[in-house]
């Protein structure tokens, strides 16, 4: 086991405060400053007067490295994409960067008002139903967003997204930016850490991404059916594997104590999770009573083959195989599914470094950062490291609070320091060194104040072996006094600063609508989405006006509608009360930008249809009336008389 080691030479912004987590004083830590400080993750403490202290002078703004100004002259374009949670919007969002505009929202989880997302039969489908056609959740809270790889960089496939509170996984489509598929993860709650794979373990022909890997948070008896209510031991969580093409679950794991985070590694053979709770307590005192949690790591390839050989169990109506992964069926290394790597008390964040090298777990309630090396990690697999824990090549204090971890490819390490409200850059190989005993090395490189109490940060192309070490983006939870007043909720902060030199730079100030988590840059070569659908990718398109039309069976009405700027076609239709009625809206402009939205008032329906593309509503003519269906979308000079009068008859 590895003990903190502090590192004297390093620049610390106030030791009496730091002095405040050593280990010793956890047991205080009710304690205001402290519990507010932790609260913008967690969500459980109100934010009281103490929360951020007096804003520390901003580092000069405006002094970035010569090329490195975020601003952008009109028509210029980012050179980067970012893509970001939404938080409890549920939704994904586009960026661009360094200008830090927000370019496009991608509704997943829960309904959206332009799209029509929750609207339409299509996106229904995506988003799940109840048997009477309603939506089965129309909440979400999303985290964390990583997309798919190939060869270690991203390939523009996919992006995944997590929804903690109903623990479901959407898949974002990047060349439409869509969601197209959404799972539900069974047997499990607060589905928090995603990540997916960036090969297969066995194959090397499979240099892609095929799996994404999901932590839950919240232990739970198992089934979740009433039972257990009160038996604590009985309650548990699952590691998750769920098949990128398929989106089903393969698999899950068993396990001892919780997942927070996760990450994985870039030759397919592990993926980890942070564990905070090992003690399974229920309180927050009882989740940080031990002074050690673990970084859980999984053998992949062990736990297919497990799955193969039959060894797994089922839980409640899931089919999804369970391979035991708890600490006393895996206590020998050889046959192994699971190893557990001791890190200081409720860790928060695990990151892999761009060189495929490391693991690095922020200690959250410890000022420190943990690295653990891989290789050693596949040794005890194999049954040469005959301790775990050897596996840990540094230790060392940071700061205060820290969370999550970016790189820059130069060696170097970003930590957010939540409760110091700073970025700290320190040296990944100096902290092995210095961990080592070589107590003159300096592993802290610089430190940047941040505004305020930062939780997620990335820099660009961090988490692919292509680190380019050139912005860095960090998510303040708190932005108090960086923008305007607009009453109670504040908007958040999402700072970019220039990491090309020695020194960081604060370079802008970004609001965003709260509140993301997660996010990831990468060069804008990467992707090439298509600006116009193809017709034929829709089965009930309409392909030609002359085939658009009204269609009855029985009480059944099917309206086929086509737009083209500045009419639909048909202009007016009937319908009588009780009807139940499809409206099916083709979109025949080709024109890149040439959006049309589809609004019946009274009846609760709008949505767009971009170029080419074709949506559908159901519902019951249940008001006599004339109804006025307009489109909402500007498309034309004649956008306001594009109209088609539905005609509803009592
Ligand atoms: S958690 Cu929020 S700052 Cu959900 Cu990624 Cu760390």
């Amino acid at each position: 086991m590895s003990d903190a080691t502090i590192n004297p030479g390093s620049e610390m912004p106030d030791p009496s405060r730091r002095k405040f987590l050593n280990t010793a004083a956890l047991a205080g830590l009710a304690g205001a400053g402290l519990s507010v400080g932790l609260s913008a993750c967690n969500k459980e403490a109100p934010p009281a007067a103490s929360a951020p202290a007096a804003p520390a002078p901003a580092a000069a703004p405006a002094a970035a490295h010569a090329g490195h100004n975020p601003h952008l002259a009109p028509g210029e374009l980012d050179t980067y994409y970012g893509l970001w949670s939404g938080g409890h919007t549920g939704d994904f969002r586009v960026l661009g960067l360094p200008s830090g505009r927000e370019i496009h929202r991608v509704p997943c989880f829960a309904p959206d008002a332009l799209v029509g997302w929750g609207i339409t039969n299509e996106s229904k489908a995506v988003m799940g139903t109840k048997p009477d056609g309603s939506l089965k959740y129309t909440v979400a809270d999303t985290h964390h967003t990583h997309a798919s790889y190939k060869d270690g960089n991203y390939d523009g496939r996919y992006a995944w997204i997590n929804d903690k509170i109903n623990s479901r996984i959407a898949r974002i489509r990047l060349d439409y930016f869509i969601c197209d598929k959404i799972t539900e993860l069974p047997n499990v709650q607060g589905f928090h850490g995603i990540f997916p794979d960036k090969r297969d373990p066995v194959d090397p022909a499979i240099n892609y991404t095929t799996r994404v890997f999901c932590g839950a948070e919240f232990h739970i008896p198992l089934p979740n059916d009433g039972r257990d209510l009160e038996s604590p031991e009985k309650y548990r969580t699952l590691f998750s594997c769920v098949d990128a093409e398929t989106m089903e679950v393969r698999w899950q794991v068993l396990i001892d104590g919780n997942c927070d985070l996760a990450a994985t590694s870039y030759d397919g053979k592990l993926a980890a999770t942070n564990q905070y709770n090992t003690e399974g307590g229920f309180r927050y005192e009882g989740m940080m009573s031990s002074e050690r949690d673990s970084c859980l790591f999984f053998n992949i390839a062990r736990i297919e083959q497990a799955v193969k050989d039959g060894k797994f169990k089922t839980y409640g109506t899931s089919k999804v195989p369970v391979v035991d992964g708890t600490k006393e069926a895996n206590a020998d290394p050889k046959t192994a599914l699971t190893a557990y790597v001791s890190v200081p008390k409720n860790p928060h964040g695990v990151n892999a470094s761009p060189d495929g090298k490391y693991f690095i777990c922020a200690g959250k309630l410890s000022p420190t950062a943990t690295v653990i090396e891989l290789a050693k990690v596949l040794e005890w697999f194999d049954g040469n490291l005959p301790e775990l824990d050897k596996a840990i090549v540094a230790e060392v204090e940071i700061g205060l609070g820290p969370l999550h971890t970016a790189f820059d490819g130069r060696g170097n390490a970003y930590t957010t320091l939540f409760l110091d409200s700073q970025i700290v850059k320190w040296n990944v190989d100096a902290a092995i060194k210095f961990h080592a005993g070589d107590k003159a090395v300096q592993y802290v490189v610089d430190r940047l104040d941040v505004h305020y109490q930062p939780g997620h940060i990335n820099a660009s192309q961090s988490e692919t072996m292509f680190a380019d070490g050139q912005w860095l983006a960090v998510g303040c939870k708190f932005s108090k006094d960086r923008f305007l007043p607009v009453g109670p909720l504040h908007a958040e902060t999402e700072q970019l600063v220039d990491i090309s030199g020695e020194k960081m730079v604060l370079v802008a100030d970004h609001p965003v609508r709260p509140e993301p988590h997660d996010f990831i840059i990468f060069k804008r070569e990467l992707l090439s989405p298509k600006q116009v659908y193809n017709l034929d990718d829709f089965p009930n398109a309409t392909k030609d006006m002359k085939e658009a039309g009204i269609f009855r069976e029985g009480k059944k009405v099917t309206v086929r509608i086509t737009s083209q700027a500045p009419a639909f076609e048909p202009r007016e239709f009937k319908l009588k009360v009780g009807d139940e009625v499809t409206v099916i809206l083709t979109n025949l402009d080709k024109v890149e930008d040439l959006t049309h939205g589809f609004a019946i008032p009274k009846y609760n329906v709008n949505f767009i249809c971009n170029p080419q593309e074709t949506k559908s509503v159901t519902f019951k003519a249940d008001k006599p009336g004339v109804y006025w269906c307009y489109c909402t979308h500007f498309c034309h000079a004649l956008h306001l008389e594009m109209r088609s009068r539905m005609i509803v008859e009592a």
